[in-house]
């Protein structure tokens, strides 16, 4: 069935011809997952948070918690939808539990 094709219309002189199918895929958006900064979490606590749930180096995660600490915000990372909201999902639930202010979000790239 390799010349199948699926968008066919009527000429007025009722002949058939095939019309040129669109291409309907679009690459998925991606997801910036941002860290905000708070003045009571301690810092080791988002040091951890970055290396367990970000997959980051020690010395990557102090520089990124040392930049929302002086800058406000900082990006842990840029991923899929559904991944990205997983992320944001579990690092507020993990701060909440562990009575910190911390919040994370997400923006589209
Ligand atoms: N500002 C916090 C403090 O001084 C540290 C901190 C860093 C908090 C990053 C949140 O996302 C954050 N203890």
């Amino acid at each position: 069935m390799s010349d199948f094709h699926p968008f066919f219309h009527h000429d007025y002189d009722d002949d058939l011809s095939v019309l040129d199918a669109q291409p309907k895929l679009k690459k998925p958006p991606l997801y910036r997952v941002i860290l905000l900064n708070d003045d009571f979490t301690p810092m080791d606590f988002v040091i951890e948070i970055l290396v367990s749930f970000f997959g980051m180096s020690e010395e990557q995660a102090t520089a990124i918690m040392l930049q929302v600490h002086t800058r406000g915000v900082g990006i842990c990372g840029t991923y899929s939808k559904d991944v990205a909201e997983t992320k944001v999902y579990l690092v507020n639930s993990h701060a909440f539990e562990n009575n910190h202010p911390l919040k994370c979000t997400m923006e589209e790239l």
